[in-house]
């Protein structure tokens, strides 16, 4: 007994402290625990609950996380109807609304507005007895709905027990239910990973997440409220006069009212409201459709009265939809600069968001899969803020009889050359980090389809490649149209005369064109590369090969495992370079520039001083990206200590390893022994060993011995990290003057980093740097290093 009046004095004191915690985080925006302290109080909540079942009260917090699923949800009648709101489009509209108000308030001289963004969610009615959330219902046809009140107690911002003292006995709150754009996308992201079907929208996301049966479901989904009325309350006295007043004495209880929400002195303010609103739509973190109008003062309202089941004192206010449905006319196939064919949805021209559509991507075949998509199909064209229009869902029950599959095509359908399966693998960054494959289709014709050459050629003549003024899109397509190009590198041949052989030539724009290519003879290295079109490989890329490769030579016989070393360039990247080089037909359009003849490359020649120390110096790094099993950092470096070269790697044997100790001198275990024997056995391995050592000769590597790498000779190339409080300087400013020397300042320590400069106090960052091996330096240390380079 004793025990049991214990375990209910705990209960009690929990789901107080839970519920104040969870008032500060979603009403407050305000959490003042850490996670893992609120996570620690729940725990012992529920083990609480569990031993003492009978104790639980019914507005526990640990309600929300779901709890039995239910077989049906049964219906609630409304003890007050919830009414519905009237639309308008156009200020005109708008106006005529304001003035059927402002007749029948003949009397009053100023008319205060109550002004809402209008959530894109599901209407829904909470009903607190004694402060204690009851019941929660949706609206279904105003008078009665369903009983979703498991579903809503699993809502993190809807408080299960008021707060305070000061509340009617019985509290009747309606609001929006809706779920948060980033819950939404994350939501849909996951879908996608999993194969799943996705939401067209975070309102049918929202309205799919309350409509689970099973409401450890809809727990997970991370659904939120806002407030924006009341419906029954026993006590006249308790309510203030004004709609916002209430809102505010609702806040008050502890529940979420919309902070957007304001009092305006009259109608002039409502437009203002309309169009800020509108002008911010993207920046929300909450869908919305519109505005919400409501004649603010409750004795003025009750004068105005309904007509039907809507109040004559409010209006939605709507924005031009960002939906609509239109018919999928037909799929048409584009093929990319590299190849890449895309589905391209042509549609019944329709108005949405503003523009009117005629297109869509459909990414991939995956997505038309997902989509479940057909030729005829009624779709629905989704175009919110500037993002591309989108086709998010099929209304399945428009199908025609004559709907017709999508095929792809197995030809490409510009130059009827094969095309290929491509898997791509795209890593997502969600908290676990997935990845997933999506195929993709490619033309394997390279510049022999039209298609690829005429884009290929728009991209190496644009502004960020070779940058050739006056050479549009439609001249490019006359160009390989007319067959004076075959290649990027033909554009150097045209004569003043194949321009007058085109449509649209006179003498003057001949000439100025045939002058502007002429002018792009000589051309920096990165813009170049940039110019290729190389996959993954983008302006800020193509600087970094430049500068840390110095020559196109190098680049183009650099080993993908010495290209990942370069700021820049992940192991996706490094393949595509790679394999873009050494791909035979890129390797004969390359031989077509006739360098120094055509076309000359101004750069370094020589690879940078902070690669070469790297390949040089590092090696330690290359072994432990060979990918043996089990060798480590460690392994890595007490191998490099005692090879001549890479190849040499590959003449280890039992003996040998018994000479190889590490830092502490200790032999290497018998494992990873026997692991790097193993490997070096493999043919494919002992194939990729001496490409990276046949790379490594090649390349034409700065001299950087040994004792060189820790006094630098330039900061040109070297990645610092800072981190702690310095001594002698401020860390912005130590950090702007490293950069003012050439050298790049990052926020997170990586393989990539040549510098760690600790301040005091330096925590994780000092760690990864020490556990990495990379140099760590005082910030003395660091404006010695500046002094040497001229500070
Ligand atoms: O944001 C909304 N979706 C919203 C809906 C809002 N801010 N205010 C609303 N006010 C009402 C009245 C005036 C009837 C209390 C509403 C709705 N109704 C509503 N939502 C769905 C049906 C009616």
């Amino acid at each position: 007994m004793a025990d049991a009046m214990q375990a209910k004095q705990q209960i009690s004191e929990l789901c107080q402290q839970l519920n104040e915690y969870n008032h500060q985080y979603y009403v407050l925006d305000n959490p003042t625990v850490p996670d893992a302290h609120y996570d620690r109080l729940m725990r012992q909540l529920k083990e609480l609950e569990q031993a003492h079942p009978d104790l639980m009260p019914l507005d526990s917090p640990s309600q929300k996380v779901g709890g039995e699923a239910l077989k049906s949800f049964s219906q609630v009648e409304h003890q007050m109807p919830m009414l519905s709101l009237d639309n308008v489009f156009s200020e005109e509209e708008w106006q005529a609304f304001v003035k059927r108000i402002t007749d029948k308030l003949a009397d009053r001289q100023h008319i205060q507005f109550c002004a809402e963004p209008k959530l894109d969610g599901l209407a829904v009615s909470l009903r607190y007895e004694q402060g204690i959330l009851v019941q929660a219902a949706t609206r279904g046809d105003g008078k009665t709905g369903e009983n979703i009140t498991e579903n809503v107690r699993t809502i993190g911002c809807i408080p299960l027990k008021l707060r305070g003292e000061n509340y009617p006995e019985i509290l009747e709150v309606r609001g929006e239910v809706f779920m948060p754009k980033a819950s939404f996308d994350a939501l849909n992201e996951k879908a996608i990973n999993n194969d799943e079907k996705t939401f067209a929208n975070p309102r049918n996301a929202a309205a799919g997440s309350l409509r689970q049966l099973d409401s450890k479901i809809t727990a997970k989904r991370n659904l939120a409220f806002y407030a924006y009325g009341l419906g029954f309350v026993n006590d006249e006295n308790w309510l203030a006069n004004s709609h916002y007043q209430r809102l505010m004495q609702v806040k008050q209880l502890g529940l979420p009212v919309c902070p957007e929400i304001k009092l305006l002195a009259d109608q002039s303010g409502c437009a203002e409201f309309y169009q800020d609103i509108l002008n911010r739509r993207d920046a929300l973190s909450y869908e919305i459709d519109g505005t919400v109008l409501k004649v603010d003062d409750i004795g003025a309202q009750q004068i105005l009265g309904f007509v039907a089941r809507a109040p004559r004192w409010a209006t939605a206010y709507k924005f031009p939809a960002q939906e609509e449905l239109t018919e999928l006319l037909d799929v048409e196939f584009q093929v990319g600069r590299t190849g890449a064919i895309t589905p391209v949805a042509r549609l019944k021209p329709i108005f949405v968001g503003g523009v009117t559509v005629s297109n869509a991507t459909l990414h991939n075949q995956d997505e038309i899969n997902r989509l479940g998509l057909k030729i005829k199909d009624t779709v629905i064209i989704r175009r919110a803020g500037d993002v591309i229009p989108q086709i998010t869902g099929v209304v399945l029950n428009e199908r025609p009889v004559d709907s017709k599959d999508i095929i792809f095509p197995t030809n490409c359908p510009e130059c009827n050359s094969k095309v290929e399966r491509v898997e791509k693998v795209h890593h997502f960054k969600t908290k676990e980090s997935e990845s997933s494959s999506q195929a993709t289709f490619r033309c394997v014709g390279r510049l022999s389809c039209k298609a690829q050459l005429v884009q290929s050629i728009i991209h190496f003549v644009s502004r960020k490649g070779i940058d050739i003024e006056g050479l549009g899109d439609k001249i490019v397509e006359q160009l390989v149209e007319s067959k004076l190009v075959t290649s990027p590198a033909d554009l150097y041949q045209l004569s003043i005369e194949d321009f007058l052989s085109l449509d649209g030539f006179a003498e003057l724009s001949a000439k100025n064109l045939f002058e502007s290519i002429q002018n792009r003879r000589n051309i920096t290295l990165d813009r170049f590369i940039y110019s290729l079109g190389i996959p993954d490989v983008g302006d800020s890329t193509s600087k970094s090969l430049a500068k840390e490769l110095g020559s196109l030579n190098s680049i183009r016989k650099c080993h993908p495992i010495l290209l990942s070393f370069i700021s820049d360039v992940g192991n996706e990247t490094a393949k595509e370079v790679f394999e873009f080089f050494n791909d035979k037909h890129n390797i004969i359009v390359l031989d077509k520039f006739k360098f120094d003849e055509i076309i000359t490359i101004s750069d370094e020649h020589q690879v940078s001083y902070n690669f070469a120390s790297k390949v040089l110096n590092e090696k330690w790094r290359i072994i432990h990206k060979l990918g043996i099993l089990k060798v480590g950092e460690i392994a890595s470096k007490a191998l490099v200590s005692r090879l001549l070269d890479l190849n040499d790697l590959l003449e280890l044997n039992y003996e040998r390893f018994l000479s190889i100790t590490n830092e502490n001198n200790k032999l290497l275990s018998l494992s990873i022994r026997n692991s790097v024997l193993d490997k070096i056995k493999e043919s494919d391995f002992r194939v990729m060993v001496n490409d990276i050592q046949s790379s490594i000769d090649k390349l034409d590597l700065v001299n950087v011995s040994e004792e060189d790498t820790s006094d630098v000779g330039g900061l040109e190339g070297l990645v610092f990290v800072l981190t702690g409080t310095m001594k002698s300087i401020k860390r912005s400013e130590l950090g702007k003057l490293l950069e003012a020397h050439g050298a790049k300042v990052t926020s997170s320590v990586s393989i990539k980093t040549d510098y760690l400069i600790a301040g005091e106090k330096a925590g994780s960052k000092l760690a990864k740097a020490e556990a990495l091996g990379i140099n760590i330096i005082d910030d003395t240390k660091a404006l010695n290093l500046l002094e040497q380079n001229g500070f």
